[in-house]
């Protein structure tokens, strides 16, 4: 299995997965800043050139969603998606909104070069897309008010990993996770499970990256 880079917790599905069924995986490093999603041996795996990758049997499989769905399938004794329909279909719409609607922000945010040309519009698209992250993190922290412990209740499940890498990179786009305090208590208590204190351990990744200015 490749599941990506480091720095973003991608291995935590994979952790909670060995943890549940005893399946273990190979982690593989693409090192984004150096440009490794773009070597042909990368694209023949996914011609999208992104992370996370996932292969399988020598298979490869790209997109987050369709990952995490392939291995609920597969590893339903994990217990990381609910079963029932209508609880299934309300957590894959949120699950849906973190990737098609949150993390495409973020991207703006930390690599504005991809949308246009010149460093003012670029420090722009910046500034104008950390202000709407910020409001996509409030409506997270609105859902998980009521976590309890976890998004989906007892068991850690893909929403679990998918919110703890928003709020990470909220840091990088100059958010206090102090302010978002729900957001960040129950943050805490996510990285406190063993299968994300391992995936933070192997990709050697600290919760925090807000810096004060
Ligand atoms: N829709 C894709 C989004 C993946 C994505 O945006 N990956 C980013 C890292 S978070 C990436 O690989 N960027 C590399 C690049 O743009 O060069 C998915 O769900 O897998």
């Amino acid at each position: 299995m490749v599941p990506g880079p480091a720095r973003s917790c991608r291995t935590l599905r994979f952790e909670a997965i060995k943890a549940a069924t005893g399946e273990d995986f190979v982690a593989r490093m693409v090192k984004l800043h150096k440009g490794e999603q773009r070597t042909p041996e990368y694209l023949a795996i996914n011609p999208n050139a992104q992370v996370p990758a996932l292969v399988v049997d020598g298979k490869p499989l790209s997109q987050i969603v369709a990952i995490c769905d392939y291995l609920d399938r597969r590893y339903p004794q994990a217990g990381l998606m609910p079963t029932e329909s209508w609880a299934r279909a309300q957590a894959m719409s949120q699950f849906l909104w973190m990737n098609n609607t949150v993390h495409p922000t973020f991207t703006h945010v930390f690599m504005p070069d991809r949308f246009c040309d010149g460093e003012a519009t670029q420090a722009e698209i910046r500034r104008f897309n950390a202000a709407l992250y910020r409001t996509q993190l409030e409506r997270i922290q609105g859902w998980i008010a009521s976590a309890s412990p976890f998004w989906l209740g007892d068991r850690l499940s893909f929403h679990d990993a998918y919110a703890l890498t928003l709020l990470r990179w909220g840091g990088f786009a100059g958010i206090d996770p102090d302010s978002l305090p729900v957001y960040k208590a129950y943050v805490d208590r996510v990285a406190q499970h063993p299968a994300v204190v391992a995936a933070m351990a192997r990709e050697g990744i600290k919760l925090s990256t807000f810096k004060k200015a």
